[in-house]
């Protein structure tokens, strides 16, 4: 066995890692001008939801076994939806509730109702801020924003800072990250300054195999080829999220754009891809001009929470072990066709490759390899009939202590 010294993830990593599926909510002064990035300028009156129900968002998220929530506070167009004292471009200026509204807090209270985590993004690139060419003075600016909402709006499980319409530009990170670890110190940070989760690289929702935890390094944005300069103090485990909006390439709300909605095949082949590839999958759904997320996609969205419960709820067999050999017995011979694995990444990721066989009319028979177990590593095979499955780990850094092995039949 090679001797190296593995990196090791935080209490909080973990904890977040062990959520595994998030909602995104794309919400803005966008939903209500059939756009995608508003350049600042269009008016805040236009911003009217006339049957806004965050509750019917939180509550659809949780009901498809969401885990967490996380709420564009501000997106590049610089409209903010709490009423900020940094600027009058917010929900203050605008019709809804007279001015009086806080979407941010009806976020924040109806997460706390249901039991889901709430997290925060808060767009860097601000196209509407005067400010936002004097670098220093929008570093004040953008720190009281954030101030602002780590101090009011908590707990928060993730604070999502975008890379878009940032390249080449330089905030003082060191002051962002100490406003985030003052306030919020068990949040996780994303993909910006000093991390501990990080983008995966595409807005596909899908992570490559393997997607090792301890990548030191992605792609700033998907609009470029950069390597992130972050900041020393970068822990070595930096788990990936995967983000994708349930409408192709849409993460506002347009009308007449049903078509381009998701099917259930698409959203489980980012679930394998995601998920299964141990990574958290950040999926985005957005309220419509009423302030509901439309019927079509609620629809969508609890399809595919049912779908994941019905693949994934009972398992035939499951174990966990350590060593080079752990054997799963079934109670009865089973067709199988799906197998999961995770390492107890407590002790870091260890497993570098696996194979996996199946006990079939008196001897073993191979039915999947693999590298990285990590997290999570989730399989489909076609449908074998066996008693007892084999995990044999064929390369590891260290003793591999697996937390669970079981197996499942979907069809
Ligand atoms: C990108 C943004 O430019 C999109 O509008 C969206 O917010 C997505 C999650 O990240 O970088």
């Amino acid at each position: 066995m090679e001797k190296v010294k593995l990196a090791l993830p935080t209490k909080d990593q973990i904890a977040w890692q062990n959520l595994d599926l998030g909602i995104f909510c794309h919400f803005g002064i966008n939903t209500f001008c059939d756009q995608e990035w508003g350049e600042g300028k269009d008016s805040p009156q236009l911003f009217n939801p006339t049957e806004l129900d965050v509750g019917q968002w939180v509550k659809l998220a949780k009901d498809a076994g969401f885990k967490y929530f996380i709420l564009t506070a501000k997106h590049h167009d610089g409209f903010c939806l709490w009423p900020t004292e940094t600027t009058d471009y917010s929900v203050k200026s605008s019709p809804w509730k007279d001015g009086k509204g806080d979407i941010v807090r009806e976020c924040a209270d109806a997460c706390q109702k249901e039991g889901m985590q709430f997290g925060i993004y808060l767009s860097p690139w601000d196209r509407h801020e005067p400010c936002y060419s004097d670098i220093e003075a929008y570093d004040d600016f953008y720190s009281k924003q954030l101030t602002e909402l780590m101090t009011q709006y908590g707990p928060l499980v993730e604070v999502w800072f975008d890379g878009a319409g940032s390249e080449g530009r330089k905030y003082n990170w060191e002051r962002i990250i100490g406003i985030v670890k003052q306030y919020q110190p068990n949040a996780m940070i994303f993909n910006m300054g000093q991390p501990t989760i990080r983008w995966v690289g595409n807005e596909d929702g899908v992570a490559p195999y393997p997607c090792w935890n301890t990548e030191s390094a992605a792609k700033i944005s998907m609009f470029s080829n950069e390597k992130v300069n972050w900041l020393p103090g970068t822990p070595d485990w930096l788990p990936a999220e995967c983000d994708v909006p349930i409408r192709k390439r849409h993460w506002f709300w347009h009308p007449n754009d049903e078509e381009s909605l998701l099917s259930l095949d698409e959203l489980m082949h980012i679930y394998y891809h995601s998920v299964g590839h141990g990574t958290n999958l950040l999926l985005n759904v957005s309220p419509d001009d009423r302030g509901l997320i439309p019927e079509v996609d609620a629809k969508r969205l609890l399809e595919f929470g049912a779908e994941i419960k019905r693949r994934f709820s009972n398992p035939l067999g499951k174990i966990s072990g350590s060593g080079n050999e752990v054997v799963l017995e079934l109670e009865k011979e089973t067709s199988i066709d799906h197998i999961l694995l995770m390492e107890d990444i407590l002790f870091g990721e260890r497993v570098r490759k696996f194979e996996i066989e199946a006990y079939v009319d008196g001897k073993w028979v191979f039915v999947a390899t693999g590298t990285a177990i990590g997290h999570k590593f989730i399989k489909q095979i076609s449908p074998v009939k066996t008693s007892k499955l084999k995990l044999k780990i064929v390369e590891t850094v260290e003793n591999p202590i697996i937390k669970e092995f079981s197996c499942y039949h979907s069809e």
